[in-house]
């Protein structure tokens, strides 16, 4: 396998060149194990984060699985990760927990699958909240809807899945059925990885991809089907047919991170109904003259579209109030706590506390 085989273009050769660092080679992080990481140059390597680079970076810069980074490889095949090499994209959320800290879930990505089961995970208005924040970051998504074997009311999901407008495939990850719809999709050196809640089938649809049992999966509670957190880190994969995927942890919620103008982009049918509304500051909720609630009564906008929006901009702009009336030495003081509440987060995803 060559450098190529994990994505490696022209792009990143000449911003590794223009970095200038003597003695270092490129390499790709294919895991995070939160102490350290697993880098391929393509020979695996384990590597540390440069002290200098840790304190000069905030830590959405420091490197997560997908980046490209400097390496500089010692004697005792130990490495060191001097420098993390622009990222083409990244994959966003606000940290647990925290105020407006940004947390990168993965770097470098060109295709986005959201995955959700078809028994009891389905909820398009989760959905909606990934595409948000994927467009925020120019990825389109693409939903999987997986255990379509023990799928209810198949027909009546379909069509909500319909009206979200967004491309979307229909697995059965334990036989295989729709597979080769996703491979093909992830063509050679793209990287595409999974999101979504833990136990929907992310890990059991990695394995379908490699053809081989590399990611543990585990049987999800009967109850509640709840996942288990089988997945405790982050990691890449190459596919036999050439495309890479990065498998994560479920994220139990998707805190949205971001401003209140990107949201502009995600609803564009809701605001250009909007700006046909009676009043200017028009609610959406009650106005009689209110064009949104109209099309919605006439069922040319799917109601869960503006529920999304409401609460996505009620979100996105309560954040933003929070930053706006802190102080410089506040937000100095807040920036220092959630530098370390966003360390105690990766720690506890690597933990598979939190995902
Ligand atoms: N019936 C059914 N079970 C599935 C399917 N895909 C995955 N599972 C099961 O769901 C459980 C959780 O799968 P896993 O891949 O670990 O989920 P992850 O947490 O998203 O990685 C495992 O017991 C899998 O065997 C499917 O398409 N149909
Ligand atoms: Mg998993
Ligand atoms: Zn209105």
């Amino acid at each position: 396998m060559d450098l190529e085989t994990y994505g490696w273009n022209d792009y990143f050769a000449s911003a590794l060149r223009e970095l200038a660092l003597e003695q270092c080679i490129p390499g790709r992080v294919v895991a995070d194990h939160g102490g350290y990481l697993k880098v391929v140059t393509p020979a695996e390597t384990i590597a540390e984060i440069a002290g200098g680079l840790t304190h000069t970076s905030e830590p959405y810069q420091l490197p997560k699985v997908g980046d490209w980074v400097a390496l500089q490889l010692s004697d005792h095949n130990k490495a060191t990760i001097r420098a993390v090499l622009p990222r083409t994209s990244e994959i966003n959320r606000k940290a647990a927990g925290t105020g407006n800290v940004r947390q990168v879930l993965a770097t470098n990505v060109d295709i986005a699958f959201v995955v959700q089961a078809l028994d009891f995970d389905f909820n398009p208005m989760r959905l909606e909240r990934y595409t948000y924040q994927l467009r925020q970051s120019n990825i389109e998504p693409t939903f999987i809807f997986n255990k379509a074997d023990k799928a209810l009311d198949l027909p009546e999901k379909v069509a909500t899945i319909k009206a979200l407008n967004v491309p979307f495939i229909i697995t059965t990850a334990t036989t295989g059925e729709g597979i080769d719809d996703i491979r093909a999709i992830v063509s050679k050196g793209k990287t595409a990885v999974f999101l979504g809640s833990s136990g929907v089938g992310k890990s059991t649809l990695t394995n379908a991809l490699l053809g081989d049992e590399r990611q543990k999966t585990a049987a999800v509670r009967e109850a509640d089907s709840m996942g288990r957190h089988t997945t405790s880190h982050r990691e890449l994969f190459v596919l036999p047919s050439g495309g890479l995927i990065i498998d994560t942890p479920g994220i139990r919620e998707l805190q949205l991170w971001g401003e209140e103008e990107y949201l502009s982009s995600s609803f564009r049918d809701v605001e250009e109904l909007a700006s046909q509304c009676e009043f200017r500051n028009c609610s959406h909720t009650k106005e009689v003259n209110c064009a949104v609630l109209r099309a919605i009564a006439q069922h040319t906008l799917p109601l869960v579209r503006l529920e999304s929006y409401l609460k996505l901009k009620n979100e996105l702009r309560a954040s933003a109030v929070t930053m706006a009336s802190l102080s410089a030495k506040q937000k100095k003081q807040r920036a220092r706590r959630l530098r370390k509440a966003t360390q105690l987060d990766e720690k506890l995803a690597s933990d598979g506390e939190l995902y």
